[in-house]
């Protein structure tokens, strides 16, 4: 494989689209070695085939705002791979939204499906739709407008999308409402549904939860613990929050939670009330975390992002490239022993590089965030089943994909001197039941 000669021609197909080439460029230097011992791989072109979506839907999303004024969003859904399972992944609603960033969740939902050890293809949509501020009517009318474009592409045997940034129950629920109407069938098209109509216990708190148990056993792997644990958030959403759930149960003090409005440092710990009070600030629509400082008399850092913070764990559980070659610099400067992303990308290239280099534990997304489409795909199973598990029957489940992608990481990720790097391991595990999977079904 040369990377860049394929790098090239991709970055002439596809200009500008930053996230998704970041992406692309990750995955092929990590696999770069295991891919040249497969001399199949190369012959049937997996890495030139891997790396493009099967196909994207865009589509016109107009609805009535509540002055009565019309509006008119983007919509896609891009169907990433589906060699190992029915096409999977969130919706992400989010003025951001574009194609380069769709394309790279897609690209590493593939990955990270694969992981999980379920039989889930990789996918991701959304919309350059603004949920802040907006009302619940505005919501539904939007949800319901998307979706009559979205149906038509997915069903619980072919695409089954799911939340992400600005899509939680609420939205799921409205889209969900409006697909058993057209569709006239319920099914389990859409995870994360709520409790009445399909949902999975645990599923709001699995990837927030699966984040923890990952990490707890990066920090077990290297001999220490998480319990009496400093940590900080970024973010103040459904991950975030179920991150900072977990990591109180284990004995860790989280410190600090952020928006885009800057972050929150709490020196006596985020725990109880203040984990539910997350939950408020998350419904109000708003977008800011500065009410919290208010409220519980913390400390609030305008404009700022929590790295600064001198911790031993630090949790990016916000959005893509949220943290940076400095903010890497500093973390390490201030001792800390072990980043695991939560979200997507949350990690620069560069500050990746440099975790590497000082042999920080690194947990990359595609490993540390997996739990939540596991107990999407375990809510999948539920639905096809027509019963439903208990939270102590999901959260056993849930716990057994969380150690074994961590043992595939381990597996392919350490090195002669015994660090891992899971980086690569993850996308060398991910990488290998795809390939592998496209290779015995032939060039399709
Ligand atoms: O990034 C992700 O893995 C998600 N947003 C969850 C996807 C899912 O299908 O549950």
């Amino acid at each position: 494989m040369n990377i860049e000669h394929l790098m090239q021609s991709l970055e002439a197909k596809h200009p500008g689209e930053h996230e998704y080439l970041q992406a692309v460029r990750e995955v092929l230097t990590s696999i770069e070695g295991i891919y040249n011992e497969h001399p199949e791989f190369e012959k049937a072109k997996i890495a030139e085939r891997i790396v493009e979506p099967d196909r994207i839907f865009t589509f016109k999303v107009s609805w009535v705002d509540d002055r009565g004024d019309v509006q008119i969003n983007l919509g896609y859904r891009i169907q990433f791979n589906n060699a190992i399972g029915p096409y999977k992944g969130g919706l992400r609603f989010h003025p951001s939204v574009n194609p380069s960033i769709l394309k790279f969740l897609g690209f590493e939902q593939t990955f990270k499906n694969s992981l999980t050890t379920l039989p889930m293809g990789g996918a991701k949509g959304g919309s350059d739709f603004n949920p802040k501020g907006k009302s619940n009517a505005e919501i539904m009318r939007f949800c319901q407008a998307f979706m009559t474009e979205l149906w038509q592409h997915i069903g619980p045997d072919t695409d089954v999308p799911a939340g992400d940034i600005g899509v939680g129950g609420r939205e799921i629920g409205y889209l969900y409402g409006m697909y058993r109407k057209l569709a006239r069938e319920n099914t389990g098209v859409l995870t994360g549904k709520g409790l009445e109509y399909g949902g999975s216990l645990i599923r709001p708190e699995a990837t927030g939860f699966g984040g923890l148990y990952f990490v707890k056993q990066m920090l077990e792997t290297a001999g220490t613990s998480i319990e009496g644990k400093t940590v900080s958030i970024s973010g103040f959403g459904n991950v975030a929050w179920g991150a900072a759930l977990k990591a109180t149960e284990m004995g860790a003090k989280v410190v600090t939670i952020s928006g885009p409005d800057g972050y929150v440092y709490d020196e006596a710990g985020i725990s109880g009330e203040k984990i539910d009070y997350m939950l408020d600030l998350r419904m109000s629509n708003n977008d800011i975390v500065s009410p919290y400082a208010e409220k519980f008399g913390a400390k609030f850092f305008a404009g700022k992002k929590p790295w600064d913070v001198k911790v031993d764990v630090a949790l990016p559980c916000a959005t893509q490239n949220e943290l940076n070659e400095e903010d890497a610099r500093t973390l390490i400067h201030n001792g800390v022993i072990c980043v695991g992303e939560i979200s997507n990308m949350g990690c620069t290239p560069e500050a990746i590089e440099l975790f590497i280099e000082n042999k920080i534990m690194y947990g990359p997304g595609k490993a540390v965030n997996a739990g939540g489409v596991a107990t999407s795909g375990l809510e999948m199973t539920q639905n096809a089943m027509h019963l439903n598990w208990t939270s102590e029957e999901v959260d056993a489940k849930l716990h057994q994909i969380m150690s074994d992608i961590h043992e595939q990481c381990v597996k392919h990720g350490r090195e002669a001197d015994g660090y891992i790097n899971y980086m690569k391991g993850a996308n060398v595990a991910g990488f290998l039941k795809v390939a592998k999977a496209m290779l015995a079904q032939g060039v399709i």
